[in-house]
């Protein structure tokens, strides 16, 4: 009883010691543990897109719109843009394309590319003037994509390259300096 008792108390103190003695050692590290912490979070950065500003772009309804049509961000600021389809009607696929231009013959030249480019290729075609995009959302899909503002304030066109949707569906991203 006694001795059992000796060495339940035997175990404590040493539990103690060690914890105190593990507690020192993590002390020790931390500056290592802190440089580990900032190393992840930066690689978490790049995997979910660290950013300045969040947009949220909707169609109307089942209609070849989008809802919000002007959209405005700062120069060179990271924006994480997210489509929210919540169109019903099958038919209704879009994505959302974000030109370096508001030049009308340019988003024609990217909105007519955009059905030959395919399904396959979400009908984004392959052009210098596009800045980024979404994949195709389908109804009821939300997708999203993160890039860097240009850095010339401005009027950019956004526009949906889903075959037959670019003439009716575009908006302006304002950049403001
Ligand atoms: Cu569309």
């Amino acid at each position: 009883m006694m001795r059992s008792m000796l060495r339940t108390a035997y175990t404590v103190l040493l539990v103690g010691i060690l914890g105190v003695f593990l507690a020192a050692c993590g002390g020790g590290e931390s500056p290592e543990s802190d440089a580990s912490a900032s190393e992840s979070s930066e690689s978490t950065t790049e995997q979910s897109g660290d950013f300045d500003r969040e947009i949220t772009l909707q169609p109307e309804g089942n209609q070849m719109r989008f809802a919000e049509t002007e959209l405005t961000v700062e120069a060179g600021e990271t924006v994480r843009l997210v489509f929210d389809n919540v169109a019903e009607s099958p038919s209704m696929v879009h994505n959302v394309l974000i030109l370096n231009t508001n030049d009308e013959d340019v988003v024609e030249r990217v909105g007519t590319a955009g059905q030959s480019a395919g399904e396959s290729e979400g009908y984004v075609p392959d052009d210098d003037a596009i800045i980024a995009h979404t994949p195709l959302a389908q109804p009821g899909e939300t997708v999203e994509v993160t890039f860097t503002a240009p850095e010339e304030s401005g009027e950019y066109t956004y526009v949906c390259t889903y075959p037959g949707h670019w003439s009716m569906m575009q908006g302006t991203l304002v950049v403001e300096g």
